[in-house]
């Protein structure tokens, strides 16, 4: 028994006893401090519009949203786009860092793009609280916000590629100074996630810079709503893997370790990531199926290139599940299941992240309903949608992120976590409250209502909707008090735990296949060929084609 209860040490010498530089430390925090306060803003939002669902109006809720649509995009953003990208851009170049032992190669171009991003993100956020943007999160056209909502999120954009470039310039070095060793894996899947981001971010830089950034400055007068969602869908679709690489680094660099025993194989890890860096951008048709205007062959070949993209998600499952039976075998567990209850439960981070691991496998299932070409008929534009996206970035990344967080935060501030015992709570509270809340949208979703919409006040809502509404107020709640318990343990470990805790981080070693992966797996040129290459096959066509035929003679609208 006191063996479950244990703390595995997530912590430890660095591999090659070099202590990473403080710097790097204080950099991560500061994107930290930015991404909890969006979610923080982002979990308060949530529970205005799952009150609304259930019909219930919070008081004086006016002064701050000006109406559900408000809430929604303030919802959106500040969740899918602001938690994610500062949360990892503060995250991976951590691990990068710490996997290589060696400092970041300019700590100065690091602080350079931590402030381009706020001030991006400043620029962003005063169209979008005064109601000047109320866009979404997908901010279609010709739905129009005011200038400085693109503006402030493409400089937000430019500093994720300064990102990249810092990684790789890091790892070039590391190179140099271990000529024929394999990249450390945590490195080398950093290294992916942001590789993979920057292709997948042209998209949205397009859209931004030809269309939307030009027609709000009122430079050219119209908009096209086909063009500029697919090319938001360029890096809409890829953008869901840039928020889950980071969590799937920390299940096979991080947990198996945390669980007490060893990543299952190295080289499937590596080539799940190569996967990811080849696969990942080139099927955003998938969320386009019922536009028209796209050729259905080209649809069609998105579908097929989403089955594909759903190999190293498996591949995944096998791995990550092989190491922590093996961790849990370490730890006395027997049989062909009852072994998963010798996980470290009583260990919140792992908790957090198994119960992740969990819901990711549901969320997976629900992609796979998506993305099959007519069963999307059924699904697209309904609440199912916000069921699956709350299971994925809702769950499995966002929960994964704050079991990191549980050992990160201690780590950046020296001191131990606050309370293991509220931070266990605040997981389960999580899983159960997404548990009610997600599969009340699925089956509202199923039933044909829609998504996006202010339930509460449509004509057409029916008595079997009204019969599952409560529990999508009553999800949301429990989402919320969690959610308040994470950030009161957090302030308390930041502000008041006097208890030390040491400052490294301790990878997973690998059962098998560290330092012999197959060198073609260590290239990056073959790869980085292959993703372009297919993406100028899936889109090339479809966007010269709108290229040349788009009008772009659509007003823009205001609705809120
Ligand atoms: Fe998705 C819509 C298809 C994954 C997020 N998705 C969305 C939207 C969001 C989103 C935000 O094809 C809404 C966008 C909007 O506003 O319109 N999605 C997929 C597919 C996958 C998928 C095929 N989605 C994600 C991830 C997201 C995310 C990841 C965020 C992080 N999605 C779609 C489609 C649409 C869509 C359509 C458009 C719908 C429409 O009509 O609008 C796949 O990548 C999923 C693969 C996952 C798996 C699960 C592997 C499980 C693992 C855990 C294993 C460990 C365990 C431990 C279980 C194959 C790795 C347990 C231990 C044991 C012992 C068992
Ligand atoms: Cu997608």
């Amino acid at each position: 028994m006191s063996r479950v209860l244990e703390m595995p040490r997530p912590l430890a010498a660095p591999v090659d006893g070099r202590r990473p530089a403080h710097g790097e430390n204080r950099l991560t925090a500061a994107f930290l401090i930015v991404a909890l306060l969006a979610l923080f803003g982002g979990t308060v939002t949530g529970l205005l519009q799952a009150l609304d669902h259930a019909g219930v109006h919070v008081p004086g809720q006016g002064i701050f949203v000006k109406s559900y649509y408000h809430s929604v995009s303030l919802h959106g953003v500040l969740n899918v786009l602001v938690w994610t990208t500062f949360f990892i851009s503060g995250f991976m170049p951590f691990l990068m860092v710490r996997s290589l032992g060696r400092p970041l190669a300019s700590l100065k171009l690091g602080w350079f793009t931590f402030w381009l991003m706020i001030g991006g993100l400043g620029i962003a956020a005063v169209p979008l609280v005064t109601n000047a943007a109320t866009v979404m999160f997908t901010f279609y056209p010709p739905l129009k916000a005011h200038a400085a909502f693109y503006i402030g999120l493409t400089l937000v954009v430019v500093g994720t590629w300064l990102v990249t470039l810092n990684m790789a310039w890091t790892l070039r070095s590391w190179w140099s100074e271990n000529p024929g060793r394999r990249t450390p894996l945590a490195a080398f899947m950093s290294m992916v996630t942001f590789a993979m981001w920057t292709i997948a971010s042209l998209g949205l830089a397009a859209e931004m810079l030809f269309m939307l950034i030009p027609w709000s400055l009122g430079w050219i007068s119209g908009t096209d709503a086909l063009l500029a969602r697919v090319l938001f869908w360029f890096t809409g679709h890829p953008i869901v893997y840039f928020w889950l690489l980071p969590a799937y680094v920390s299940w096979y660099t991080l947990v198996p370790r945390q669980a007490g025993g060893r990543l299952f194989s190295d080289p499937l890890a590596r080539a799940s990531f190569i996967l990811f860096l080849v696969l990942s951008t080139p099927l955003g048709f998938h969320h386009q199926f019922t536009d028209p205007g796209i050729h259905q062959g080209w649809k069609l070949v998105h579908a097929f290139l989403t089955f594909a993209v759903f190999f190293p998600s498996l591949l995944t499952f096998f791995n990550v599940v092989a190491s922590l039976e093996n961790g849990a075998r370490a730890r006395g567990g027997r049989g062909w299941v009852a072994w998963f209850a010798k996980l470290p439960w009583g260990d919140p981070s792992v908790a957090a992240q198994v119960g992740a691991m969990l819901t990711f496998a549901f969320g997976g299932i629900g992609g796979l309903v998506n993305a099959s070409f007519s069963m999307n008929l059924l699904v697209h534009n309904t609440a199912w949608i916000p069921g699956h996206l709350h299971l994925t970035v809702g769950t499995a990344v966002t929960l994964s992120f704050m079991g990191i967080t549980y050992w990160l935060v201690p780590t950046l501030r020296g001191r131990a976590l606050w309370s293991r015992r509220m931070a266990l709570g605040q997981v389960w509270l999580w899983l159960i409250g997404m548990v009610i809340f997600s599969n009340a949208l699925h089956r509202l979703g199923l039933m044909g209502m829609p998504r996006r919409t202010q339930i509460s006040l449509a004509p057409y809502l029916t008595a079997e909707w009204k019969a599952l509404l409560p529990l999508v107020g009553i999800g949301g709640m429990l989402l919320f008090v969690s959610a308040m318990l994470y950030f009161l343990n957090l302030a308390l470990t930041v502000f008041a735990s006097r208890q030390a805790c040491g400052g490294e981080v301790l990878f997973a070693e690998a059962l098998s296949g560290a330092d012999h992966a197959p060198v073609l797996f260590d290239r990056w040129k073959p790869w980085l060929v292959l993703a372009f290459v297919l993406i100028a096959l899936a889109y090339g066509p479809s966007l010269l084609q709108l290229a040349v035929t788009t009008p772009f003679d659509a007003p823009g609208l205001r609705v809120w």
